[in-house]
């Protein structure tokens, strides 16, 4: 098998993202974002809950825990104290070799109500330390603008997503970002899974409505806010740095027909359309694909929402190029079939793949394919910001090591896939950045067990634990990768 390397400037490293690590969650000014509203439940309270997504319970809950929060475990208060330990953190994502890290900015340390009119100076200087310590170790920042943490204050007095009052407080961060911080970083993404965030009833303000036909349009005014917002993000930023490249940040839904039935082939056509394809449409081809009218015009809204401008916008501002998230694949049927766990939605079982615990199918193959899909469709450049495995695992006191060696082979066949692509099948391609460059809160299930780090931190579900970090065994073997420029895949 040829021994294909990364190329010396590909961005190879790890992904984190705020509301998942840095905990200090009403520190220096910082206030509450919808994310600080989301609880651990354990495996049975979820299910009884039926917790439906990794966003949305229901509004009783939600008041409830606005209302009374203590009643309530909440991870993201304390995270894994990345606030007060990032100098420790970066110097271990250097000794562990990661070149590039991606990042998330809380948009409530910067603008704690979300529509403050100057920002947050403790939160201005708490992410240029961040900076300035990225760039002394030598790592290229990767900035992800938002991470699931909206202002809980535009929710709650603005309607989240749906109103275009957040969009102009959206454009007024992002400006507040290119100013402070332009001389750190070229990269910046715009709204992490953006796909994923129009099926949040929180960020949504869907949650909140009673009616049917209002949760409808709520929705479907949040959804084209959100890509029109990323696309003024797009025009911003490349005014304010015209060497600065943008790229959207998609959850890639991979899915395949569960069999070569015609009606499961166009079932997962359709599925793939409507629930990923749609977004890159949206950010690179700058066009609203017909079957969302189409879909919009059945819920018989009132479409005077689709504006002239936010059309002009999203057609006249489209990424530089395309990042995605990519865990597992799945698979669709017409018929009723076995279904298993995925990132953000329920997934058909595939006999032909194996699944972590928390039912996600491991498809490296399935990278490879996606790839070459989104490619050739979009002809842009691919970044990667987020591939991993989430595993209940232990460090063995006894010889003072974790062995994750399922985790070296996880990542090594996703990026077997990936320079396959790129050499063979000629796909541009030009970061990864492994979720995650260290053990941090689970968006879905707000679980400290459920480990996806090359760097382990002793913390339980609730928050015990000394939070000493310790490099695992795949953290060794991921500095190894990067310092053979990839060699180390094919030994
Ligand atoms: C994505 C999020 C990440 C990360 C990942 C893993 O949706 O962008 O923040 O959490 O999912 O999912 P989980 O943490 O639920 O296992």
């Amino acid at each position: 098998m040829p021994k294909y390397n990364f190329k010396e400037d590909f961005l190879l490293g790890g992904a984190i993202a705020a509301n998942q690590c840095e905990g200090a969650f009403m520190e220096d000014g910082k206030k509450l974002s919808v994310a600080d509203l989301k609880v651990f439940l354990t495996k049975d309270e979820r299910e009884k809950n039926l917790q439906k997504n990794i966003f949305g319970i229901n509004k009783e809950h939600i008041l409830s825990v606005i209302n009374d929060r203590s009643k309530f475990i909440t991870p993201y208060d304390w995270g894994i104290d990345f606030y007060h330990k990032y100098k420790e953190d970066i110097s271990l994502f250097k000794s562990i070799g990661i070149k590039a890290l991606r990042f998330s900015i809380a948009w409530t340390r910067i603008f704690p109500n979300g529509d403050d009119k100057e920002p947050n100076e403790k939160g201005i200087i708490f992410y240029k330390n961040i900076f300035k310590e990225l760039v002394k170790n030598n790592i290229t920042p990767i900035v992800t603008i938002n991470h699931f943490d909206l202002p809980l204050n535009l929710v709650l007095k603005h309607e989240g997503w749906s109103s275009d009052y957040t969009v102009n407080c959206y454009k007024k961060y992002v400006e507040c970002l290119l100013l402070n911080f332009r001389q750190y970083t070229k990269y910046w993404l715009t709204i992490n899974e953006m796909n994923f965030v129009c099926e949040d009833d929180l960020s949504t303000y869907a949650i909140f409505q009673d009616d049917e036909n209002n949760k409808k349009l709520t929705k479907a005014k949040s959804l084209l806010n959100i890509y029109y917002a990323s696309s003024q993000a797009v025009e911003i930023i490349h005014k304010l740095d015209n060497e600065a490249k943008v790229g959207c940040m998609i959850g890639f839904i991979k899915s395949y027909p569960a069999t070569c039935k015609p009606e499961d082939v166009l079932e997962n056509e359709l599925s793939s359309e409507k629930r990923t394809f749609y977004a890159f449409d949206l950010c690179s081809k700058g066009i609203i694909p017909n079957h969302l009218l189409i879909k919009w015009r059945k819920e018989d809204l009132d479409l005077n929402f689709i504006t002239n401008e936010k059309l002009k916008s999203i057609q006249n501002n489209t990424v530089d190029f395309l990042s995605f998230s990519y865990y597992s694949s799945g698979v669709i049927s017409v018929e009723e079939i076995e279904r298993t766990g995925g990132n953000m939605f329920m997934h058909g079982k595939n006999s032909y793949l194996k699944s972590t615990e928390w039912g996600w199918q491991i498809d490296p193959l399935g990278l490879r394919t996606l790839m070459n899909e989104i490619y050739y469709r979009y002809n842009k450049p691919l970044m990667i910001v987020e591939n991993g495995i989430g595993v209940d695992e232990a460090w063995d006191e006894s010889k003072d090591i974790l062995d994750d060696q399922y985790r070296i082979d996880y990542l090594k066949e996703h990026l077997q896939s990936i320079l396959k692509a790129i050499n063979e099948d000629g796909v541009e391609c030009i970061g990864y950045t492994m979720w995650t460059a260290i053990d941090l809160i689970s968006a879905g299930t707000k679980e400290m067990k459920k480990r996806y780090g090359l760097i382990y931190v002793d913390q339980d579900d609730y928050g015990r634990g000394t939070k000493k970090r310790k490099i695992k065994e795949s953290g060794k073997w991921f500095k190894r990768v990067i310092d053979t420029s990839g060699q180390e895949l094919w030994d």
